[in-house]
């Protein structure tokens, strides 16, 4: 166990949701918790024997200070190194009173303790090894989560899957450096250590897997900020109309002006364990108007932005216009990695509820990977096919599948994926071993760096100053 000789004070926080509550927990972690704690906690009137104390019981008394009860409670010691931190720590559970909880505070701070900051707690942890640094930003996802299937990747972060991942890639790739590094030590004698057809079939594997990883950020990603889904169409298609059907509430402003909305408006919305994140866009449509075209812009690079579009179409408008716009819409989506929802709205005007329409448009378009339904924005009619129609658009990942989540990793194998090719490239043209193993070397540091094997006190403080005080 590595002792974390820089933090020698012991820190304090309330670890539970800021305000009133039934109950709220006060963490205290360091050297010095038990002596402090057992100083101000006092059971059946007596002090608590420090030499007593049972790890990982929870014991009820009272807490005291300058003989005034302050409060009843229950405290738990956690004795080091099995604790979250690492280190001697204690948790007590007060009455949830915003004053028992800032009085607690106080006392443990004039018994020596020190405010923790924010994200203090997990960094002691890391810092003791408790976790790597991919786990413990999995803690906060895990906080922040939202939706089930947000809540299911956090998990499986902190379980380890990822690490372990990043450890196999980086155990590849220090042997493959090992080996070339050795010619460098003979580099006289012009000697060949490294296979170099075994060299260019590993660095090929190792590449496979890391762009694997890189390109789950995008499904990742969705799924911890809600999967982007950008509603867009000619003016007066009921857009506006949808999104505040799709919320349950008044959010856009609706009305049979053509132009309506100027800006995008976005809001999220979980539906069956999914979190979704729906952008009503302006109208499009050929316009003078300096604001209007700013909006329409952003449309257009929402459309991009997207993983699901749903183009809305307006059943009252002719066939035709509605082809050549269903045709517009289908030429700004990337079928590669975007899916395409038309929704054919105001049914509730047709006597058919739009199944002519339906039938002709799937034909003429041609295409099975657009996806088309009718619905009445209005009447709320068609939502549920919508629902389904979005669950199934999305790929969902197999539980077990690993998913990269944070901006932090995708952007630290994107960088190894760089180094990487250039480490083909340098075999592929038979450059200097030492440019080689330069280039290695880079990309070993860049895998290193998402799990903190290889980090700085700077990146640190920048991960760990995001967590809330308390955790
Ligand atoms: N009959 C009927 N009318 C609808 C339906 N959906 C929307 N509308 C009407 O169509 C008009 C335009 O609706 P909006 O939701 O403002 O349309 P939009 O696409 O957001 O329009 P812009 O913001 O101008 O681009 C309004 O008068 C709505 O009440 C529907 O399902 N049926
Ligand atoms: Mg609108």
């Amino acid at each position: 166990m590595q002792v974390n000789i820089l933090n020698t004070d012991t820190i304090c926080a309330i670890a539970t949701a800021h305000g009133m509550g039934a109950i709220a927990v006060v963490r205290v972690s360091g050297v010095s918790s038990f002596p402090i704690v057992s100083q101000i906690f006092k059971r059946n009137g007596k002090p608590f024997d420090i030499g007593k104390i049972l790890s990982h019981k929870a014991y009820y008394g009272h807490i005291v200070d300058n003989g005034a009860l302050i409060d009843e409670v229950l405290v738990t010691f956690f004795k080091g190194p099995h604790s979250f931190t690492g280190e001697d720590s204690v948790e007590i559970s007060v009455h949830g009173s915003v004053f028992i909880q800032q009085k607690l505070l106080q006392i443990l701070i004039a018994h020596g303790c020190r405010m923790a900051e924010a994200g203090e707690f997990t960094r002691r942890a890391f810092v003791n090894r408790k976790f790597d640094l991919a786990q413990a930003e999995a803690i906060a996802d895990l906080i922040s989560s939202e939706s089930e299937a947000a809540h299911r990747v956090a998990i499986n972060q902190l379980k380890g899957g990822f690490s372990k991942e990043l450890q196999v890639l980086r155990s590849k790739l220090l042997e493959m450096t090992s080996l070339v590094e050795l010619e460098l030590d003979f580099s006289e004698e012009d000697v060949e250590f490294a296979d170099r057809s075994q060299l260019k079939a590993l660095l090929q594997e190792i590449l496979v897997k890391v762009n694997k990883l890189k390109d789950s950020f995008r499904l990742g990603n969705a799924i911890k900020n809600g999967i982007p889904v950008a509603i867009v169409g000619q003016t007066n298609t009921g857009k506006s109309t949808l999104l505040n059907a799709l919320l349950g509430e008044d959010r856009a402003i609706v009305s049979d002006i053509a132009g309506t909305t100027r800006d995008t408006i976005e809001e999220t919305l979980n539906i069956n364990g999914i979190l979704y994140r729906f952008i009503d866009t302006a109208g499009l449509r050929a316009t003078d108007e300096t604001i209007e075209k700013i909006g329409i812009e952003r449309s257009y690079k929402k459309i991009a932005e997207a993983n699901v579009v749903i183009g809305m179409l307006d059943a009252t408008t002719d066939y035709e216009s509605m082809l050549l716009s269903a045709n517009e819409i289908r030429s700004k989506v990337d079928f590669g990695h975007q899916q395409l929802i038309l929704c054919i709205n105001k049914v509730d005007t047709l006597a058919d509820q739009g199944e002519a329409t339906l039938g002709q448009l799937r034909q003429d378009l041609n295409n099975d990977d657009i996806l088309v339904i009718c619905i009445s924005a209005k009447h709320k009619f068609g939502l549920n096919d919508l629902y389904n129609t979005l669950k199934h658009s999305q790929p969902l990942a197999h539980p077990d599948t690993t998913l990269v989540t944070n901006v932090r990793h995708y952007e630290a194998l994107v960088h190894a994926n760089d180094s990487l090719e250039r480490v083909q490239q340098g075999l592929e043209m038979n450059i200097p071993t030492d440019l080689v193993s330069q280039d290695l070397r880079q990309a070993l540091y860049h895998l290193g760096s998402i799990t903190g094997e290889i980090t700085t006190d700077e990146v640190l403080g920048s991960i760990f100053s995001r967590f809330c005080i308390g955790k």
